[in-house]
């Protein structure tokens, strides 16, 4: 009778215990936050560790459900750039990016931010962010298309932005870093004429070169002028 005790003791206790462990974990499940959060001035891009808010133009952040583990992002270029690659591609994450049709390209605003997955992107535009050449985010579709019809480029979903997409805005990058290069040798030369092409830019990391980031973000300022005419 006494073992028979003991023995359903035993087993109430390895009950409770189960049960405790479970409610323990039903908790921090429910502590995951996955809200977006603000950008703040000391945050650095978890890709290319440039200083987010710097920079114009829509950003990117990702928030693990599981975890709750979250990565910032200078821009949506380099967001889908970590996000495409092989080990983050199955990651159950939330993704915000900024919504500019709601916000200004210089200097996005965080209350702005909105569910990647859902949002349109316009590649090829006009449009500089912080990695050169952008992926301007959109919660409409119209006025992802108006943004083509006045400054060029494409609108693309969220499943549409591929490695191929991310090439290709790479590329645009390093010509653009090369004009950029060759346009400022020439003023720096003070004359107008055409100098043997030189290599400047290319095979080197844009971000590498101030003057030349500088200079994106002047561009940047100038077109986003026009973008916020309508508004
Ligand atoms: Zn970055
Ligand atoms: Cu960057």
């Amino acid at each position: 009778m006494l073992q028979l005790k003991k023995f359903a003791f035993g087993w109430l206790l390895a009950v409770a215990a189960a049960l405790l462990l479970s409610g323990c974990n039903e908790e921090t499940r429910q502590e995951v936050n996955t809200d977006p959060v603000a950008f703040h001035s000391g945050d650095e891009c978890h890709v290319c560790g440039m200083l987010i808010t710097e920079w114009p133009g829509s950003k990117g952040q990702s928030v693990n459900t599981q975890n709750g583990e979250r990565q910032k992002f200078c821009s949506t270029v380099d967001m889908f750039s970590w996000l495409l690659q092989p080990e983050n591609k199955a990651l159950q994450a939330k993704i915000y990016v900024h919504d500019m049709s709601k916000t200004h390209w210089d200097a996005p605003e965080d209350e702005h931010l909105i569910d990647a997955r859902s949002a349109w992107f316009v590649h090829g535009s006009k449009l500089l962010g912080a990695m050169g050449p952008s992926l301007a985010a959109f919660s409409e579709r119209a006025a992802a298309d108006q943004l083509v019809q006045e400054q060029g480029g494409r609108v693309l979903s969220f499943d549409e932005v591929t490695l191929e997409v991310l090439q290709e805005i790479s590329r645009a990058g390093h010509e653009h870093a090369a004009d950029m290069g060759e346009q400022m040798q020439h003023q720096m030369r003070g004359d107008g004429h055409a100098m043997p092409a030189g290599d400047a830019g290319h095979g080197e990391d844009e971000h590498a070169d101030p003057a030349a980031a500088a200079e994106h973000a002047d561009h940047a300022e100038e077109q986003s002028h026009l973008e916020h005419e309508g508004h």
